[in-house]
């Protein structure tokens, strides 16, 4: 093999023999389930994007076409392909022909830069990169040229569109006249990215088997059958919109999928009338910003059944505020791309809606909340949140460090979330035990951000921390004690941002500081700074 960390998932025999027994994995793999539906509802819409519409059987044989084209072109089954592809349909058939060819995706987000694909392919060993000619302005074949300049395992580039020196997707053909069989339902169908609390992000393998279980089972909490349309208005490679019950549950239910060029009522708002859009998951301000322009909008906006909102903490204020904005069913979703995914149930009483963020999936998602000492908490006390299941990873791919880190010897994830248990399963989110700033849903790692300050040579040190936000839920403060001479803020942030990053990951505010003056006596954690520095902050503040 090219590669020298195999790509595996594994849970122990009992838990494999348990779980499909329960009949949550049933051998189903992604290029069978799609081949299925190609054939049997072979005319209904399957993808609406742009000026594009596929029905099934269209998105069937363009990801035909192009799983054919990849391998012609010299990638091997189990090869692992960076994809960064916006919320146009390429995305999806891109991602449905690297199933076909039994290639793997390491998900990008758009908003990521070198730094960060460069990090994923060098992770996921990739010998591949699948990008847009541009998406939002930004020219994705200069990324290209520079990842393979840093990453030259990197063999090929394929771009949707123009696609200069590399090799463009619309001119891949048959040229082979065998693809690979289904695939091994237990295999790694792809690698999606953490939110990385502690440093780098980290790769997290999913099978068929798990993922589909999760979206298969959202399916029916989240109302989605053949007559749903489902929009994906948060970037299509973020977890939640790709399987809670996302796109792919849309279309294993074999429902419509209508790409949203944008998250904002402008680009969402005129599509959710002319496809009489049933479903949509959202960030807690962007329902917000919905809410407050769905009083004002000519749109017709009447389809719509559920709104599903997570990523990051929606108060029980704001839920009212989504309730009574836009007048359809709110389902809080409370998930993680490690695995568990909890909701508030369509039925669930008004009041369990508006202040959990939901349960389970699964009777078989095991749930503890424990003390700093790994002891359960007393019922309704606030702990962190271990889990263990049908679709949560049991470790990371390459990463024995976080691997340690993350997961007790019995194999529970454990999430770094706090949060409180009610006697009917039901979990609030109170807070979080890592360092990671969650703004509108993105996830940014303090230690990460800091890295990149203190190689600017006018940091002496730097602390990251979330601060509440009115419009974002956090904003990042960075807080900056300087070298000899002062950088101004403007400077420090474009030093960030010239460090290859995601632009959501400049910090939001810099405050300098002489020192960080702890009142604590001798070496204190990074993690105790941070917090010290948040207090006094709001302090200030008041
Ligand atoms: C508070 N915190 C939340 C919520 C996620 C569905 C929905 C979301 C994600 C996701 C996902 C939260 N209230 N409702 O993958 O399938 C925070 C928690 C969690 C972390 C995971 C899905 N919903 N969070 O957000 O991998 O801290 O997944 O551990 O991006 O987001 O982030 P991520």
């Amino acid at each position: 093999s090219r590669h020298t960390v195999p790509l595996r998932q594994t849970w122990p025999d009992d838990f494999v023999a348990r779980y499909r027994a329960a009949g949550h994995w049933r051998g189903e793999t992604f290029p069978g389930f799609l081949r299925e539906r190609a054939a049997r509802i072979a005319d209904s819409v399957a993808v609406v994007g742009g000026d594009t519409r596929w029905t099934y059987a269209q998105l069937g044989a363009e990801a035909e076409r192009i799983a054919a084209g990849l391998l012609a072109s010299g990638l091997a089954p189990g090869d692992r392909v960076v994809v960064q592809l916006g919320n146009i349909p390429e995305f999806i058939a891109v991602v449905c022909a690297l199933f076909r060819a039994q290639l793997v995706p390491v998900y990008a987000l758009p908003a990521h830069r070198l730094t960060e694909v460069a990090h994923f392919a060098r992770k996921s060993e990739a010998g591949a990169y699948i990008c847009a000619e541009r998406y939002e302005t930004f020219d994705y074949r200069t990324l290209a040229r520079e990842l393979q300049t840093e990453v030259p395992a990197v063999r090929q580039v394929f771009v949707v569109g123009d696609a200069a020196e590399f090799v463009s997707i619309e001119s891949l053909d048959d040229a082979r006249d065998a693809l690979p069989g289904d695939p091994d339902p237990q295999s790694v169908a792809f690698l999606q990215i953490s939110g990385g609390s502690t440093g780098l992000s980290k790769l997290i393998p999913r099978t068929h088997d798990d993922y589909i279980y999760s979206f298969r089972a959202s399916n029916a909490l989240c109302g989605i059958d053949a007559d749903s349309v489902y929009m994906v208005a948060l970037p299509a490679a973020h977890n939640f919109p790709m399987s809670s019950p996302g796109f792919f549950g849309a279309l294993y239910a074999g429902a419509r999928v209508v790409l949203s060029p944008g998250p904002g009522p402008d680009a969402a708002f005129p599509l959710i009338a002319r496809e009489r859009v049933t479903c949509v998951g959202l960030v807690p301000p962007l329902a917000l910003l919905w809410a407050d322009a769905a009083g004002k909008t000519p749109h017709d906006l009447s389809s719509l059944q559920v709104l599903q909102v997570g990523g990051a903490k929606l108060v029980p204020e704001a839920a009212r505020r989504v309730v009574a904005g836009l007048g359809c069913t709110l389902q809080q979703v409370f998930g993680m791309a490690e695995g568990l995914v909890n909701y508030t149930r369509l039925d669930d009483a008004d009041e369990l809606v508006r202040t959990t963020q939901g349960r389970p999936i699964s009777d078989d998602d095991e749930v503890l909340v424990v003390d700093d000492h790994g002891a359960p908490v007393a019922e309704g006390e606030i702990g962190h949140l271990l889990t263990r299941g049908p679709y949560t990873i049991r470790g990371y791919h390459n990463d024995d460090a976080a691997n340690a880190r993350s997961f007790t010897d019995d194999g529970f994830y454990r999430t770094g979330d706090m949060v409180q248990r009610l006697p009917s399963g039901h979990l609030i989110v109170q807070g979080r035990a890592t360092d990671h700033i969650n703004r509108a849903g993105e996830k940014i790692s303090a230690e990460e951000i800091e890295d990149h300050l203190l190689a600017h040579p006018q940091v002496f040190d730097a602390a990251v921390v979330s601060i509440p936000d009115e419009f974002l839920g956090e904003r990042s403060c960075a807080f900056v004690i300087p070298g000899d001479t002062k950088p101004r803020p403007a400077e420090l942030k474009a030093w960030v941002r010239g460090r290859g990053l995601a632009a959501f990951k400049v910090p939001d505010q810099i405050v300098f500081v002489d020192a960080f003056g702890t009142t604590a006596v001798g070496k204190i954690s990074r993690r105790e700074l941070r917090a010290q520095l948040r207090a006094r902050f709001l302090d200030e503040q008041k």
